[in-house]
């Protein structure tokens, strides 16, 4: 069989239901497998004698000038010269996935006809884009911002993407500002410091001149700002969209991704030390969890307001700075998004990937929200200046279903279309398609009004939500809300903006700005003039969000041995904690062979220096003498201890092993080591206790130490 009927026949192999996946491997080559026997060649297909020497003009030696007619060197060079494209200018950095959304039943119906939220009998394919927003592309995944969060659906009506973050909120109201602020965020203009943070003089002066800016503000600086992982995180919509049903009546929708293991947040110590630790943390905990079979999943919901109640409320329902709290429009949930395969490669598809929040499919339509109405200009611009003319017909971005018009040429057109590029033409080629058919169909709106450059009245209104979002935290979250303002004035030297921050912080809650103000040495303002109004909501603080039935699955846990350590006692910890689907790693002196107490070895997957307690869950401290005897002298393991318990990870310990715990805590005031009484089936996992799938090993064991919260 010739090689180009090989990789013929390995598409069809490998098609699959997922009718993305099969588009995909039309453009997808793995020259391994499908040429295996093929040489290398040029850009224009001619085979390469040497790619590592460049054509010289040599003497006898060997040695002499380069030659400039070398046209294999000159295209190799070219190529490489012109591999960057420009990054985004905002969601630099990200991290992609392949999946597929299911609704549950046929609940949506009475909002819109659009089958993608409508027909339990379809799975739409998707692709999915996480990633950090202030960040050039090389900078750190887990430093404090706002997460994208936003999903391509590839419907047979056509694409159709929400292009959504990890908070509910935005910063500003009117799209008009979105240069200033992201000027504002982004690294200072003359020494380009800060990266990845927005601890800066610009962003806080912005901030402090804009409280409309605050209760997104709020948000970022919660431990919302720095999830665990991005499968631990909610995605929203944002903007208010609209839905239209069969009866052509139309409803207000806001879009709410919820994960299936709940909300979860590092502290910010294990955040900054991750950022120089593992600046891909984010990255490569998506990787894991997709190639171990953890797949992330999500449930899709949607809050839905008919146009009759639009303005109930005291907020204005159009404005990107509100939420709509839940016990006001309560959410429904339709379906469920599951990630389950990586991308083959990062530039083809994460890099190239364009998200459009203009991309909606019939059914489905837009609100006169200001900061969508500027977004559906925004993103189509972009994406022509980063990608290019014919960014559309690129493998990740093309839809699944035919796309057929008279829009034509351009630089890099790829496609051939035979016949004429113009309607009407004689022939009735490609005739517009009515409402009634499946065309895109202009919901009726009424229209009227003067123009101006206005805002709503109720959008003037900027801090009852922010107060609401602080009210609605739990203690240790407004305390850590607190610590994080404190740290980004700390980094802000300007004592006008200090001062303006610390006035505005007053505004929303006196406790937060007495607080703050005493932490960076600013003045302690009076009691503010607005009455606080104590309200608070459900579903803000992310204790909220713990799974029905806790799950250890894709946790990823830290097994501390040395040599002389007892090999049942890991084997089995190792074996119940696959049960619950979470993931295991020996830590020991060497990545090597470590011998047990009874002489057959185990492989250590990392060394002692080789990672951290920041990069895992939990702990467990090896039984067996000789092996705790070493780890107890061991100033890194010690470290690795303490380290874990500062963070308030579960410690878990056998034997021997509880007198490692015993000697790195052995100072630290309140901390009691006495085994627990009672059950001792539960294992604790950072920020919520949960009970792993019974562990007959650790029931039977009498020496159990379990600590952690
Ligand atoms: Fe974006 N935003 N944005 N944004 N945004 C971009 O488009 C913009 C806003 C969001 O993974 C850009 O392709 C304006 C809100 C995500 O590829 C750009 C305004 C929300 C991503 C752009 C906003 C987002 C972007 C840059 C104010 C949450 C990454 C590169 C009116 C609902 C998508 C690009 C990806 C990216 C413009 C505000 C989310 C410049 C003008 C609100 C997740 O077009």
């Amino acid at each position: 069989m010739t090689s180009i009927a090989t990789a013929v026949k390995r598409t069809f192999d490998e098609m699959t239901s997922d009718q993305k996946q099969a588009d995909l491997l039309r453009d997808t080559v793995d020259p391994q497998k499908d040429y295996p026997s093929a040489g290398m060649t040029t850009m224009h297909g001619m085979l390469i004698e040497n790619p590592e020497t460049w054509l010289k003009a040599t003497d006898p030696k060997g040695t002499g000038p380069a030659l400039l007619e070398d046209q294999v060197a000159l295209e190799k060079i070219h190529r490489f010269d012109h591999e960057p494209i420009p990054e985004r200018i905002v969601h630099a950095r990200g991290v992609g996935a392949h999946g597929h959304f299911r609704v549950f039943d046929e609940t949506a119906k009475k909002y819109t006809f659009a089958p993608v939220l409508t027909d339990p009998s379809r799975t739409t394919p998707v692709f999915v884009r996480f990633s950090t927003v202030q960040g050039p592309r090389g900078s750190a995944d887990t430093v404090r911002d706002v997460r994208g969060f936003a999903t391509k659906f590839y419907t047979p009506e056509g694409n159709w993407d929400i292009v959504g973050n990890n908070i509910p909120v935005f910063f500003i109201q009117d799209a008009m500002q979105f240069p200033d602020f992201v000027h504002a965020v982004k690294p200072e203009p003359h020494n380009e410091v800060p990266t990845g943070q927005s601890a800066h003089n610009n962003f806080w002066d912005f901030v402090s001149l804009q409280s409309q800016t605050t209760h997104t503000v709020f948000w970022v600086m919660s431990d919302r700002g720095i999830p665990r992982s991005l499968r631990m995180m909610q995605g929203f919509g944002v903007n208010t969209f609209t839905l239209i049903n069969a009866e052509g009546e139309r409803h207000f929708v806001k879009f709410h991704w919820t994960p299936e293991l709940g909300v979860h947040s590092l502290v910010w110590d294990e955040a900054l030390k991750i950022n120089g630790q593992d600046p891909d943390y984010h990255r490569k905990d998506l990787e894991e969890a997709i190639v171990t079979g953890a797949y992330p999943k999500w449930t899709l919901g949607i809050q839905v307001l008919p146009e009759s109640r639009e303005h109930e409320f005291d907020f204005d329902i159009l404005d990107a700075t509100k939420i709509w709290p839940e016990e006001l429009v309560p959410i429904e949930y339709i379906g469920e998004m599951t990630l389950n395969r990586c991308v083959d490669e990062f530039f083809a598809e994460t890099e190239q990937v364009a998200f459009c929040t203009s991309h909606i499919v019939p059914g489905i339509g837009f609100s006169d929200d200001p900061l969508l109405q500027g977004r559906n200009f925004s993103y189509l611009d972009t994406q022509q200046s980063r990608l290019g003319t014919n960014w559309e017909q690129l493998p990740i971005n093309r839809p699944v279903c035919p796309v057929l018009n008279h829009i034509r040429d351009g630089k890099h057109q790829s496609k051939i279309t035979k016949g004429l590029n113009y309607w009407p033409n004689r022939y009735n080629t490609l005739p517009p398609t009515d409402g009634a058919k499946g065309g895109y169909h202009e919901y009726a709106q009424k229209v009227h009004g003067m123009k101006l450059r206005t805002r709503a009245p109720k959008f003037q209104e900027h801090f009852n939500q922010t107060e609401l979002f602080y009210n609605s935290l739990s203690p240790v979250e407004k305390k850590h809300l607190i610590e994080a303002i404190s740290f980004e004035l700390d980094h802000c030297d300007d004592p006008v903006v200090n001062k303006n921050a610390i006035l505005l912080l007053n505004e929303i809650d006196h406790e937060v700005a007495r607080a703050v103000a005493i932490n960076v040495g600013g003045d302690i303002p009076p009691k503010p003039k607005r009455d606080s109004h104590k309200k608070r909501a459900v579903r803000i603080s992310q204790m909220e969000f713990a799974p029905e039935k806790p799950l250890i699955k894709s946790r990823r846990i830290a097994i501390l041995i040395d040599d002389g350590f007892e090999k049942d006692a890991v084997e089995g910890l190792r074996a119940a904690m696959k049960l619950g689907s979470a993931t295991t790693f020996i830590i020991g002196p060497r990545r090597g062979e470590i011998s047990s107490a009874t002489g057959t070895s185990v492989m250590a997957d990392h060394h002692f220096e080789g990672q951290r307690s920041t990069l895992f869950d939990a702990l467990f401290i090896a039984p067996g003498s000789g092996s705790a005897e070493k780890l107890r002298n061991n100033g890194r393991v010690i470290h690795w201890v303490r380290e874990a318990f500062g963070h308030c990870k579960a410690i878990g310990a056998l034997g021997e092993g509880i007198d490692v715990v015993r000697k790195a805590l052995q100072d630290v005031e309140g901390v009691s080591l006495a085994p627990p009484s009672g059950e001792t089936d539960d294992v604790t996992v950072s920020y919520g206790v949960v009970t792993a799938p019974k562990i007959s090993l650790l029931s039977a064991a009498t020496d159990v130490l379990m600590i952690g919260s």
